[in-house]
């Protein structure tokens, strides 16, 4: 067992508000919380070069939640498909460097979460507004399933769905706030999971809009 993510969770990190979700699946409630600013502006500057956009699925509908991505790759969807690209379609160049702050915590959280060298080289940076939603879904266009995600929460709360291996498997309902971090892998890695419709709300820092960023190893 190399994830600290069974009962004795709590003992491990005394004082700090850690909760096994799942197997696999750990929830660090408020760990980036005071770096909030940083990375908000760190994300400003992503999406000067790469602008948020509304992605369209193979199957031809548009998503609500607005996208963009940095790092050596980024996930895009289109008729064509789901994948990683190292350019972004919009520009023909690459996407935006990873800012050394992503890079830092999402290893800091993996390695609580007990998975040492974790070495993200594509953050998916998403954007809600309320109303959006995500659909319950896999990570699945990643190359190695051995390495965990890293998910960060900014901005407004959101309702995170957390399911199991079976999509019809009831999913739990967690209330992501603005610092929270999820780091999931092992046993937990291809959960089925979502986001709730957006609440209206009015954030100190981002106003009406909920950010996420989830950090993989997808080459
Ligand atoms: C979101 N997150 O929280 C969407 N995927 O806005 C995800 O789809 C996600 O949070 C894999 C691992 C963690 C996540
Ligand atoms: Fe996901």
């Amino acid at each position: 067992m190399n994830h600290r993510t069974d009962s004795a969770t709590a003992e491990l990190f005394p004082g700090e508000p850690i909760e096994a979700i799942a197997p696999g699946a750990l929830w660090l409630r408020g760990f980036v919380a005071d770096n909030a600013n940083p990375l908000l502006g760190a994300i400003e500057s992503i999406a000067a070069a790469a602008p948020f956009r509304n992605m369209v699925t193979p199957g031809g509908f548009t998503m609500s939640v607005a996208m963009t991505n940095c790092g050596k790759a980024g996930w895009i969807t289109d008729r064509r498909g789901y994948r990683y690209t190292e350019n972004d379609p919009l520009s023909g160049k690459p996407w935006p460097a990873m800012p050394r702050l992503f890079t830092e915590f999402a290893a800091r959280a993996a390695a609580a979460a007990g998975f040492a060298d974790f070495a993200p080289d594509a953050c998916l940076v998403n954007r809600y507004e309320p109303g959006t939603r995500m659909s319950l879904h896999q990570d699945k266009d990643e190359r190695d399933f051995t390495q965990p995600i890293v998910s960060i929460s900014l901005g407004l709360p959101a309702t995170f769905l957390f399911g199991g291996l079976s999509r019809s498997d009831r999913p739990r309902r967690l209330r992501l706030e603005s610092g929270d971090v999820l780091v999931w892998g092992g046993p937990a890695r291809r959960a089925f999971h979502g986001v709730d419709p957006l609440a209206q709300g009015a954030d100190p820092l981002t106003g009406a809009y909920r950010y996420n960023l989830t950090l993989r190893k997808a080459l």
